[in-house]
């Protein structure tokens, strides 16, 4: 079990079927994370407060999924300096258009990693995350090397 940790957060409770994606991969590659409701625009206030205990909780990549005017990941990497992934979703009617804009067109000074829109994305930012991780932690490096094998096995025999 690596000792850093991710955090992730949603915008709201509907997100988190296609957010469990990401928890899903970094329980795999036995990644320690919490998660967490909170939104840019309905609870700023907890967001920011959550944002600046992360780092105390040794939290050091974050993911951060929305969906429509989606500022989520935008805000949490205004206030911190820990490596932002920006999951747009597909829950409003422009399908996740909208988010993925809204999510990937931060101004120069404030990065946010941004990743498909979807279950797809989620699964890559946990995957990202776990990259980030791995630069300073062999162990979960080895793991990430063991699941694209495993991953282009699955492929080779279908
Ligand atoms: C966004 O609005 C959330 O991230 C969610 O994707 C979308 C809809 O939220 P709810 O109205 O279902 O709470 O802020």
């Amino acid at each position: 079990m690596s000792r850093d940790k991710v955090a992730i957060v949603m915008g709201s409770a509907s997100d988190r079927p296609v957010m469990e994606k990401a928890a899903e991969t970094l329980t795999r590659l036995g990644i320690e994370h919490e998660m967490r409701v909170l939104s840019a625009h309905r609870t700023p206030n907890a967001l920011r407060e959550w944002v600046d205990g992360l780092e105390i909780r040794g939290v050091r990549v974050v993911i951060a999924g929305a969906g429509g005017a989606a500022h989520l990941a935008g805000a949490v990497a205004a206030h911190t300096t820990l490596p932002v992934i920006g999951v747009p979703l597909a829950s409003s009617p422009l399908n996740g258009l909208d988010a993925l804009l809204s999510t990937v067109q931060m101004p120069r000074g404030v990065p946010v990693a941004t990743v498909a829109i979807g279950e797809a994305g989620a699964a890559n930012a946990g995957l990202l995350a776990a990259q980030i991780l791995g630069v300073a932690d062999d162990a979960v490096r080895e793991k990430l090397k063991a699941d694209r094998k495993a991953q282009a096995q699955k492929v080779l025999e279908s």
